[in-house]
């Protein structure tokens, strides 16, 4: 079994979210605003079933699914798309392909005790590191 993503985690880090906005589409005058946040990441899980929360002080975006079955997401508050979503466990990484427009998805891990979310839109990757809120 990999290592529980669950918790409450703080934003330590965020590489290339600009450059991962822009590749979703996303105007200038948000990407300004979302690059001074830090994000915060609630994980909740119930056997199969998770709740994904990002939360900061400008939107937050609340992601909710059950490990390899499909669903359908809107991206409200973000790039306001519609997908085909699927999450896998691949080895330790819980990884989401999001199928519509765009070439796009993201898969999180733990390292070093972090929680490491990888974030890519066509030839763009975002990596963002979370650190536990005790
Ligand atoms: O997270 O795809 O953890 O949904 C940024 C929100 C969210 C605040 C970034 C800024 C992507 C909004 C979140 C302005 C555009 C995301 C998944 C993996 C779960």
């Amino acid at each position: 079994m990999p290592v529980s993503l669950c918790g409450t985690w703080e934003m330590v880090s965020n590489v290339n979210f600009d450059g991962y906005m822009i590749a979703l589409g996303i105007g200038l005058y948000t990407r300004k605003i979302a690059l001074k946040l830090k994000h915060r990441k609630v994980i909740e899980q119930v056997g199969d079933q998770y709740v994904v929360k990002t939360l900061s002080t400008f939107r937050n975006y609340t992601l909710a699914f059950r490990v390899n079955e499909e669903f359908q997401e809107f991206t409200k508050g973000l790039d306001d798309r519609h997908c085909k979503s699927l999450v896998t466990w691949e080895g330790n990484k819980l990884v989401c392909v999001q199928i519509g427009e765009k070439k796009r998805g993201w898969a999180h891990w733990i390292e070093d005790d972090k929680l490491q979310l990888e974030l890519h839109c066509e030839d763009q990757v975002c990596r963002q590191v979370f650190k536990r809120v005790v």
